[in-house]
């Protein structure tokens, strides 16, 4: 079939939507119509860095309709409303053991540049155009495997729920099933983005009575209060440090930390208290730490966290659940773009007028 596709064709190239054929779905995937796709800073890496072959179409937060089934597909049936999550192989022991965030293939099937079965399904003048994330959701229509695909429910906007396959179940994957704060701990959230806020929805979830949002915008730190947290600093205002020691008895018991900034990786391992847990959700460049003092010496310790430790077929009805009780008002995040002003969503994500951009198809 036809259809409109946002196309990268080269390292750093504006997204151009273009006529692109699509074939499938093959015997374990689905066709989707996309109602609506999250934009996530990976997509721009995707597009910038070279991270995944050209040409491409980017997208790894669609939700959307299922329209066709492959023959082995039972779970799925046309007319199911449906998120898109990351790819993994199913078949490895972290995938076996409820982590296919660390699957071992993980890197091949999500940037890899095609399907399980290395071939492409989205093609353009005889040419392969690449798969993102086993979804390329920028476009109207995508093919899943099956495994990568989330029934939802369907009396809850569809629209909104594309980042939930990414983005957000990263910060509130991270605290729900990774960090798991026993009741009453405190936790500090460094960035106030899309995972940021989620990380701090999920830590008042959690029970959490002392929750810190750090970033660098007044307008972000308005909204974590608003969603959660009951301390907010700006790191270009304060001491982060001092002001986090001196309100929670000591240090925090728990912290994410989601800019990938080195200077504000270290302030979050100091402001931790002896004992206390770090994780590193920001990709982040190779940087040093003082290992003896900032982790040995007080017991802390330091993980890297991918999309929130999540099993998304598990994980994502329990955040649509948490929504529809009001305990998770991620749509508080979301500001919708047509599909194509797909260029302008995608700046106004980088320079921070909009937390979560999500493209609408029409
Ligand atoms: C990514 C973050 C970088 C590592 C792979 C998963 N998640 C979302 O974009």
């Amino acid at each position: 079939m036809k259809i409109q596709a946002a196309v990268t064709h080269a390292q750093g190239q504006d997204f151009s939507i273009e006529e692109v054929a699509l074939s499938g779905p093959q015997a374990n995937e689905v066709l989707i119509r996309i109602v609506a796709t999250g934009v996530c800073h990976t997509d721009a890496v995707g597009r910038d860095l070279g991270v995944s072959p050209y040409p491409i179409v980017l997208g790894h937060e669609g939700a959307g309709i299922i329209e066709q089934v492959g023959e082995n597909v039972t779970r799925l049936a046309p007319g199911d409303h449906v998120v898109m999550s990351f790819a993994h192989c199913g078949q490895c022991d972290n995938c076996l053991t409820g982590h296919p965030t660390v699957c071992s293939s993980f890197n091949d099937l999500n940037f890899g540049g095609h399907m399980d079965d290395h071939t492409c399904r989205l093609h353009q003048d005889g040419t392969d155009i690449h798969t993102f994330f086993g979804q390329s959701s920028f476009g109207t229509h995508a093919i899943a495997h099956e495994r990568n695909v989330v029934k939802v429910d369907k009396d809850v906007d569809l629209a909104l729920l594309g980042p939930l396959g990414c983005g957000i179940q990263t910060g509130a994957g991270t605290v729900l099933n990774r960090l798991k704060p026993e009741f009453g701990t405190s936790i500090a959230v460094y960035g106030c983005g899309a995972v940021g806020l989620s990380a701090i929805m999920a830590a008042k979830i959690a029970g959490c009575p002392q929750i810190f949002a750090l970033d660098v915008h007044d307008s972000r730190l308005e909204l974590a209060r608003e969603l959660g947290a009951t301390h907010a600093f700006n790191g270009k205002q304060v001491d982060v440090v001092k002001e986090i020691k001196a309100a929670s008895n000591g240090g925090t018991h728990y912290a994410v930390e989601t800019t990938g900034v080195p200077p504000v990786v270290r302030q979050c391992l100091h402001a931790l208290r002896p004992l206390g847990q770090a994780a590193i959700v920001g990709v982040t460049p190779e940087m040093s730490i003082d290992v003896h003092n900032d982790l040995m010496a007080e017991g802390k310790s330091m993980i890297g966290v991918i999309e929130g430790d999540s099993v998304p077929r598990v994980f994502i009805p329990q955040l649509i659940a948490f929504y529809k009780a009001g305990k998770f008002p991620f749509d508080k995040l979301i500001k919708f773009y047509e599909f194509e002003d797909i260029n302008q969503a995608f700046e106004d994500s980088k320079s921070g007028v909009t937390v979560k951009p999500v493209l609408k198809f029409g």
